[in-house]
């Protein structure tokens, strides 16, 4: 009977992707009843779901549970940092394709899609690029022809191979920057101006006509007063609106999704409301880099279940306002987590002060922690009427 359910269902996401004519986000695999990873598990809804990879990590003989659960959970994956400018292009005019081609690589054999992370950010930019504009060696004009080279030898060397491009990265500011009203930020704004992201947009197109192309940004889960000049998520809606006007092919929005159990975060309904306002302007969206990270207190670090199992139980929680907001909207495509495991996570490294951690769905020890088991539980738990297939994004011209 239970079969026999989830085969009809499978049957009605088939027949409703087949009546469009456009292959499904997780297209190449059927729905298999008896796998219960998470990427099969989401094919019933056409849902992809992703990781960012770290490819030491994938690399390392000594760690093959990493690479085994990155290609069995996962149908998408996202290079956490080899495809990013300095990674790429470390030395001018010398690219290094080599950790990128081999994740691209990964996928292929995995039958996963990848997220190509990231085109233009002000971080991660190679030294002979900043300290060329610093001192005055590189032009305002040459720097336009050095941004669109490098898009265009980017997107053509992975042309074919990438389903949705972060092309512009963080490009807002926040509430906390000088000033507080919300502005274009950063190395690329302060240099060219916001010309830029149009610019950006129709320079990767011209190199791809069937990427999705995406502006990928956090704390935009969901939108606060309404107003552009403190809430962020109004920014980026107008922002988009705005190139869409202007004929610029932009495709999507991707909503980072780093949280903290500190925090006030959301509930589902307003995640989903956010969601529902961009698909609105045409556009799909997708979660890109989920996790929810919590202060490692002197309780937590000494094993204090007390102090443990709230955050566990917090971070479970968040994971599941995200996806279940992605499954209830037909045009968030992917669901993307930065990173499955404790023991491969930026946040230890990079919050210190006081300490965090705990941030992934899956252990140190790759135990699947609560919050792995809530997205099995949304994923399964959800189906027609309110979660229904996705809705395939054609690329803007
Ligand atoms: O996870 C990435 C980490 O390994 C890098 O050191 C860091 C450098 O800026 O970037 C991290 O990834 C970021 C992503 O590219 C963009 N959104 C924020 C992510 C977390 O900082």
């Amino acid at each position: 009977m239970k079969l026999r359910r989830w085969i009809a269902a499978g049957a009605v996401a088939i027949a409703t992707v087949g009546a469009l004519n456009v292959a499904p986000a997780t297209a190449g695999r059927s729905y298999n009843p008896a796998d219960q990873s998470l990427r099969n598990l989401a094919l019933r809804h056409g849902l992809a779901i992703g990781t960012a990879v770290d490819l030491t990590a994938l690399d390392d003989p000594a760690d093959p549970r990493y690479r085994q659960l990155a290609a069995s959970e996962f149908s998408t994956v996202t290079a956490e940092n080899a495809m990013k400018w300095e990674s790429l292009e470390p030395t001018r005019g010398t690219y290094n394709w080599g950790p990128a081609d081999e994740l691209v690589a990964f996928a292929k054999q995995n039958n996963q899609r990848v997220r190509g992370h990231v085109l233009v950010w002000h971080n991660q930019l190679p030294a002979w690029l900043t300290s060329g504009v610093e001192d005055g060696s590189i032009s305002t004009t040459e720097l336009r022809d050095i941004l669109r080279n490098h898009i265009t030898a980017v997107v053509t060397h992975f042309k074919g191979r990438i389903w949705q491009w972060d092309v512009v990265n963080e490009a807002v500011s926040d509430p906390w920057d000088t000033p507080s009203t919300l502005h274009y930020k950063g190395f690329w704004a302060q240099h060219l101006g916001p010309g830029y992201i149009a610019d950006a947009f129709r320079w990767a197109r011209a190199a791809d006509p069937h990427a999705l192309l995406f502006y990928n940004d956090y704390n935009i889960e969901a939108f606060g007063s309404g107003d552009p000049a403190n809430d962020k998520t109004q920014f980026v809606y107008d922002m988009a609106k705005d190139l869409l006007a202007q004929g610029v092919p932009i495709d999507g929005v991707g909503s980072q999704g780093h949280l903290g159990t500190q925090y006030g975060n959301f509930d589902t309904l307003q995640v989903a409301g956010a969601l529902r306002k961009f698909a609105g302007l045409g556009l799909a969206t997708a979660f890109t880099e989920v996790d929810v990270r919590s202060q490692l207190t002197a309780g937590v670090q000494a094993g204090d279940s007390n102090e443990i199992n709230p955050r566990l139980q917090a971070s479970a929680a968040n994971f599941s306002v995200l996806l279940q907001a992605c499954l209830a909207e037909r045009h968030c495509l992917s669901f993307t987590v930065w990173g499955f495991t404790d023991k491969h996570s930026w946040v230890p490294g990079w919050f210190s002060d006081p300490p965090e951690g705990l941030a992934t769905i899956y252990d140190e020890n790759y135990q699947p922690k609560r919050a792995y088991q809530e997205m099995k539980a949304d994923l399964i738990y959800s189906g027609p009427p309110y979660v229904l297939p996705r809705v395939p994004q054609k690329p803007r011209r």
